[in-house]
C-alpha cells in the first residue's frame, strides 16, 4: 500500500483547505474569503483501499507582519521540508504572475516531488489555462498541472490519485477512522474563528485567537463550551461585540450551529470578549492561545 504525508502549500486564499477538507470527504480545516484563515498545520487524513494520504494543510505564504505571521510562515516552510511530497496550491482565478512562477520553481527545485494544483477553474475562462501551464513549463516547472474546481467536485479524483502514485511503498501512518489529528476543542475554536473571519472587516479577525476554557459533554449528549475571543485593541472588543451585545449574540449562535453540526450534539455555548494588547508580537501568549512552533 501506498502512505505517506504531503504538504499543501501556496499564497494565502489559495484555496488549499478548500481542498484539502474535498480530497479527505470532511471538514477538518477552516475556511473564509480573508487571506491568513490558517495558522496551524493541521493533518487531514484520507484513507482508501490501496492508499493513505496524510494532507498537512498549512498557512498561506503572505507578507510577515509580526510573530504570529513569522511563526506562520515558518510553519509552512518547515512542513514542506518534512515529507513525501508536495501539493502546490494556485489559484486560477487569481492570474498567473512572476512570483507566482518564482514560488512555483522554489519548491519544484526543492528536491521534493511535487503536484500542481491550479485550482478555482469553476471561476475564470478556461482558455486561459494551457497558455499557462505552457509559460510554467518554459519556466522550468515541469511538475504536473492539474486543473481542479474544490467547489465544484472538478478532477478532484484525478489529482487524488496522482498524489497517490508519488507516495513510497509502507504501512498506514493512521487508523482508517482517523480524519485529522486536531481535537474536538481544536476545530471548536476554530469554527468560532471562522465565523469572526466571515461577519467582521479583516484587522478584527486578524487580531483575534479564541481559547476553549470548557468543554464537556454530558450524560445526555449535550456539550458545555466556554470560550475566549481575545483581541489586540479595546477598540476592537466594542466592535466584536456590537450594540447592546447585538453583533457577538449573532457570530456566537452562527458558531454554536456549526458545533452543533461538527459534534452532532446540542451545544451551550458562553462567550466572553477579552483585550490581550498586541499579543500577536508576545511569544508567551501566542503559547497560550494555541500558536508554538510545531514539533
Ligand atoms: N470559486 C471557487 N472558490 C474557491 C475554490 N476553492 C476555494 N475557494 C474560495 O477561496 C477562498 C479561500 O479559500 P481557503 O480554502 O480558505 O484558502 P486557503 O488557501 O486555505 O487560505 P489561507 O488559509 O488563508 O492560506 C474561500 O472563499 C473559498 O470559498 C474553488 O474551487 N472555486
Ligand atoms: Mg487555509
Amino acid at each position: 500500500m501506498k502512505s505517506g504525508t504531503v504538504a499543501v502549500i501556496g499564497k494565502a486564499n489559495a484555496g488549499k483547505s478548500t481542498l484539502v477538507n474535498v480530497l479527505v470527504g470532511e471538514k477538518v480545516a477552516i475556511v473564509s474569503p480573508k487571506p491568513q484563515t490558517t495558522r496551524n498545520r493541521i493533518l487531514g487524513v484520507l484513507t482508501r483501499e490501496n492508499y493513505q494520504i496524510a494532507f498537512a494543510d498549512t498557512p498561506g505564504l503572505y507578507r510577515q507582519r509580526n510573530a504570529l505571521t513569522a511563526l506562520m510562515m515558518k510553519t509552512a516552510e518547515t512542513t514542506a521540508k518534512e515529507v513525501d511530497a508536495i501539493l502546490y496550491v494556485h489559484d486560477g482565478h487569481a492570474g498567473l504572475r512572476e512570483d507566482d512562477i518564482a514560488l512555483m520553481l522554489r519548491y519544484f527545485r526543492s528536491g521534493t516531488p511535487m503536484i500542481v494544483a491550479y485550482t478555482k477553474i469553476d471561476i475564470m475562462p478556461k482558455e486561459k489555462i494551457p497558455a499557462e501551464i505552457k509559460a510554467l513549463y518554459d519556466a522550468g516547472m515541469t511538475a504536473d498541472v492539474y486543473p481542479v474546481s474544490a467547489r465544484k467536485g472538478q478532477n478532484i479524483a484525478r489529482l487524488e490519485e496522482a498524489i497517490a502514485a508519488l507516495l513510497p511503498e509502507g504501512e498506514p501512518l493512521f487508523p482508517e477512522n482517523v480524519v485529522s489529528d486536531r481535537s474536538e476543542k481544536f476545530m471548536v475554536a476554530e469554527l468560532m474563528r471562522e465565523k469572526i473571519l466571515l461577519k467582521y472587516e479583516k484587522e478584527i479577525p486578524h487580531g483575534v485567537a479564541v481559547v476553549v476554557n470548557t468543554f464537556e459533554r454530558h450524560e445526555n449528549g449535550a456539550y458545555q463550551i466556554d470560550l475566549d475571543i481575545v483581541c489586540e485593541k479595546k477598540n476592537h472588543k466594542a466592535i466584536l461585540i456590537g450594540k447592546q451585545g447585538a453583533a457577538l449574540k449573532e457570530v456566537a449562535s452562527f458558531a454554536r450551529k456549526d458545533m452543533e453540526k461538527f459534534l452532532g450534539g446540542k451545544v451551550f455555548l458562553t462567550v466572553y470578549v477579552k483585550v490581550r494588547e498586541d499579543w500577536r508580537d508576545k511569544g508567551s501568549l501566542m503559547k497560550e492561545f494555541g500558536y508554538a512552533p510545531e514539533e
